[in-house]
């Protein structure tokens, strides 16, 4: 009952979200502000409580990324689909075309680590394939106006922490990208259960315009907060920022 109300709520947010973001000046507010679903999920607070999207987004709005960080409830769990919710095909997004996604050799691929880690030793894709693997339905939104529906299947995040001995009395944890993104989270999020390091999409190896060769999946978070074609993962206490969010979006961007 409760998901079905997140979800219905996702669904007119997104609906009246997408003629507010054709106006150049409110997409910008949005951009810093707009947290949907993820929101309601960890507040509670659904469209109801406000009558609409505006007054909603109003109300978000007055939440900064401490704010956020502050209410983000750990133990919140996002709501998971079936095989049949799922969106096919699935939207590509990323600052550039989809022929331009990033290439990757799979067999000198390495995924560097770096900052407060204690094994920082590189992984090949066949010893990320080896770790205990998990799946997930989720629903991915976008802060351009569209959310849809996919299957992640990889490590489960904290897993992988904790292997190579990150410090996870750290505030942040950064990653690196083959196209040149970067994204940075707050470590209660990556810590969180429903956060995986991910390697497959619809149960196939993950493809290259989709994030090839790992994504990190976060369905407590933005689109832009889930960073594709990871290279590199670092923890830190420095404020590591973002491709967009250095533009101005959300830093928190999620629940
Ligand atoms: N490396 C990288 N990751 C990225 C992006 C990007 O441009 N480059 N775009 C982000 C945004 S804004 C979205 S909505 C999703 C899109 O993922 P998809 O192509 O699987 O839909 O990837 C996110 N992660
Ligand atoms: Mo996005």
């Amino acid at each position: 009952m409760m998901n079905e109300q997140i979800k219905t709520d996702e669904d007119a947010i997104l609906k009246e979200a997408d003629g507010l973001l054709k106006d150049p000046g409110k997409r910008r507010l949005l951009g810093n502000v707009l947290t949907l679903g993820g929101l309601s999920l960890a507040t509670g607070v659904t469209l109801e409580h406000y009558g609409s999207v505006k007054k909603m987004l109003e109300a978000v709005s007055r939440f900064n990324d401490g704010a956020q960080a502050l209410i983000f409830n750990p133990a919140a769990m996002a709501h998971e689909y079936t095989e049949a919710d799922v969106t096919k095909p699935f939207p590509f997004n990323a600052f550039y075309a989809k022929s331009k996604a990033p290439v990757v050799d799979p067999a000198t691929f390495r995924l560097e680590l770096s900052g407060k880690i204690a094994d920082r030793r590189p992984w090949t894709l066949d010893k990320l394939y080896g770790l205990p693997q998990t799946s997930q339905i989720t629903r991915h939104i976008c802060v351009e106006g569209w959310s849809a529906i996919g299957k992640w299947g990889g490590v489960t995040f904290s897993e992988f922490l904790r292997r190579v001995g990150a410090d996870t009395t750290c505030k942040f944890v950064g990653f690196k990208c083959a196209d040149g993104y970067y994204t940075s989270i707050d470590m209660p999020t990556a810590l969180h259960a429903q956060t995986l390091l991910t390697f497959t999409f619809g149960d196939e190896i993950l493809p290259r315009e989709y994030g090839f060769p790992m994504k990190l999946r976060m369905p407590t978070k933005l689109g832009y907060k889930n960073p594709k074609h990871i290279v590199e993962i670092w923890v830190s206490n420095v404020y590591p920022g973002g491709y967009w969010e250095d533009m101005g979006y959300n830093w928190f961007g999620g629940s």
